[in-house]
This record gives structure tokens, sequence and C-alpha cells, in this order.
């Protein structure tokens, strides 16, 4: 690379990618096959339109790769439709909202500290903008959701669509409790499945088109481990249609055929064995990271996790804000984000808890014990509550993954 300015920079990422222990739950490595592809050449190519239907000529090639995209993510998602355009998870909820919206339309969608994501109806969203948005909660005492509630709510306030998904949830979701209430009050039901769409995959959590979702959307580079992007599923034919043309040229031009490619070819390693067990593994690794903070006394959310990712209260377990954890752990190499809990009353830039997950150090062959040896050094660091002590940790955590780097 000329631009030895970038470049050096990226050579300082690369390390701390490798330093560091990433427990971010929506991160993950991908592989290298996935990376050549977002570096190639096909960034230079334009191809607004879809196969076949393009408004730019010389894209006899690219149509092969984006239908590989299309077909490989209906196989692994057993669906009818796909669209695999959105350049992110926000835009294929955006994409989906103007398919099945007016703007002014009701929408109800899982608060931000409940665990639902901006993009759900939270106001700074355009989603909280264009459309009427009114949150559900889960429920106070169990933190997890309620479908009674849910329910009563929905009949109250009428909304056109019901929004499904989180990005801070630990527990199954029930898409057929939710459809029943969709049906209730007549409104279309999207999944946004970004965080547990590996999950879905390699079946470790119910897959929402098999309960009659109407539109499921996604990012890729979670679970699914692919490139940066969105994706947006269906079984309707009509709402398909709706969606391509929401995607392009409702709210995007030319797609980004090179993260396309990647993404064919992130589907194409979810469709094997050796993910299965990998996403098995993550979900393992996360029950066993869950319960060496419970056994320690620590409180998380829901008392533990069905899935890749659970929050620990830090608040009211170590009595330090979820900023402060954020940065002691980070003292010790260690990457988490901050986050709110249900009903916080802290705000999410400072927040009273902490999300951890397991996807990226699973890439990486970390087992539970590991998980679990590395929960002992952080109860310490949480409960020191000192930066040396924090800093002091370091030599400990990187002995943990030192195996994976010899
Ligand atoms: N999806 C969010 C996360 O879970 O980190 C980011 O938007």
């Amino acid at each position: 690379m000329k631009d030895q300015k970038i470049l050096h920079l990226i050579n300082k990422e690369k390390t701390r990618q490798r330093e560091y222990v990433e427990l971010i739950a929506s991160e993950n490595y991908v592989s290298a096959d996935v990376l050549e592809a977002v570096g190639s050449i096909l960034t230079n190519k334009y191809a607004e339109g879809y196969p076949n239907a393009r408004y730019y000529g010389g894209c006899e090639f690219i149509d092969q790769i984006e239908q590989l995209a299309i077909d490989r993510l209906k196989k692994i998602f057993n669906a009818k439709f796909a669209n695999v355009q959105s350049h992110s998870g926000s835009q294929a909820n955006q994409g989906a909202y103007m398919a099945l919206l007016n703007p002014g339309d009701k929408i109800m969608g899982m608060s931000l500290t409940s665990g639902g994501h901006l993009t759900h109806g939270f106001k700074v969203s355009s989603s909280g903008q264009f459309y009427q948005a009114q949150a559900y909660e889960v429920d106070p005492k169990t933190h997890e959701l309620n479908y009674e509630t849910i329910l009563a709510q929905a009949l109250k306030f009428k909304p056109k669509l019901i929004i499904c998904g989180a990005s801070a949830y630990s527990r199954i979701i029930d898409w057929g409790e939710f459809r029943k209430i969709a049906d209730k009050v007549g409104a279309y039901l999207l999944a946004d499945v970004a965080h547990i769409a590996g999950l879905i995959v390699a079946d470790q959590h119910p897959n929402p088109l098999d309960f009659g979702v109407d539109v499921v959307t996604s990012t890729t580079h979670k679970t699914l481990r692919g490139p940066r992007g969105g994706i947006i599923l269906t079984n309707n034919e009509e709402l398909a249609k709706k969606i391509d043309k929401a995607v392009f040229p409702g709210i995007q031009g030319g797609p980004l055929e090179h993260v396309i490619a990647a993404k064919a070819i992130a589907f194409g390693e979810a469709d094997t064995k050796e993910f299965n067990q990998y996403i098995e593994n993550v979900c393992l690794n996360a029950g066993a990271f869950a319960n060496e903070f419970i056994n320690l006394g620590a409180k998380v959310i829901t008392n533990g996790t069905d899935n890749h990712l659970f929050l620990v209260d830090v608040k009211t377990s170590y009595d330090i804000t979820g900023q402060r954890a954020e940065d002691l752990l980070l003292r010790a190499n260690i990457v988490v984000n901050k986050n709110t809990i249900p009903f916080d009353k802290l705000s999410p830039s400072i927040a009273s808890g902490v999300r951890f997950g397991t996807p990226a150090m699973t890439t990486m062959g970390w087992n539970q014990d590991d998980f679990i040896k590395l929960t002992v050094i952080i109860d310490k660091i949480f409960k020191t509550n000192d930066n040396k002590f924090a800093d002091l940790q370091k030599g400990q955590v990187k002995e943990i993954g030192k195996k994976y780097h010899e």
C-alpha cells in the first residue's frame, strides 16, 4: 500500500485485533476468503438494478456473483426470496419499512433499554421520526419478553408493523407468539435477526420464516461471520417485489458488489457442518461464561443465556457504571461495550450494564474453560475497581489466548 499513513493505522488495528480479547457481541473475525472478496476489483463496478436487469453495461459476471449470493442465502434460511443489496442492517430495516409502510404509519418495536435497536423506532432514528413509534418493554420482573403485555399494548396502539428481534436480549424469541399478536391486530411482522442470524442458520434458534413472519432483516457480520452488510428475506412474492423496489431505487443506488461477493462466500461457509459446530460452541461458551458470573455472585440479566450474549448488571453487582467497567477492561486488553439494562436509570452513554458476547473469541478457538478463567479475572477487576490492578491483569489475559496464537 502506498499510503503510509493509512497502512500504518491498518497495521496498528491489526495488532489491536490480535492482542485484545474481543467480547463485543456484534463483532467477529471473517475468513481470509471474505477479506479477499471485500478487497477485490469488484469495487470498481457500478451495477444499479438487479441480476439481468441492470442500468449499466458489463454486468455479466457481477450478475452471476449476486445471483449466487441470493441463492445461497435462500438456501441457508430456507427462504423463497432474498435481497442482498442492503449496505447495512439499518438500511435493511429502512428498506423493509419503506416496502411495508407509509410515512406516519404506526410501528411497535422493543425499547432500546429492553434490548431493541435504534432502528426499531427510537426517537433519534429515522424510524422514530418518519413513523409513529411506540416501544414495548420486557417484563419488569423476569426481564424476558411478556407476550401477554405486548398483545395488550398492540391491541391499544394498533400498529401497522410489529418489529421483533433485538441487539441485547439473551433468550429465545418466540416468533409464533409474535405472529399471533400481529394477526390479532392486523399488523405486518418483521423479525430483525441481526444478532442471531448465525444461530438460526445452524439450528440453534428457531427460524422466523417457519412461523409466518412477513419479513426478516439481518446484518451479515455478526454471528453469520460475513462482511459488514445487510440482507432482507421474505416468503411473500408481493412483498419481495416491494422490498426490491424499496432497496433500489428507494433508498440506495449502486450495490456494493465486492461486499455482495463476500456475502456469498460467507453464506457458503455458513452452509457447512463446521459452521454448525462453531455456532454450537458459541452458545456453549456463552452459557459457561454467564454461569461463571452467576457463580461469582454477579447479576446476569434473565439469569443466563440461550444464545451468544448476555448482560451483566455491573451497577448492582459491583457498584460501577457500564462506562467504568468498559474502561477498566480495556486496560486489561479486554474489549466490551457498556449497555443499558432493562429499565436502566442511566443514559446509554454511561449505562448500568456490560454486554458480553462469545462469537469472536470462539472463532479464535476459545472454549468454555478459557471463558471461565477469563470471568474470574474480570470479576476481580470489577471488584477491585482500580486502574493499576486492571493494568496488571493484561499478562494473565494474554496467557489464556496464548495457545491460539502459537
Ligand atoms: N447492532 C448493534 C450492536 O449490537 O452492536 C449495533 O448497531
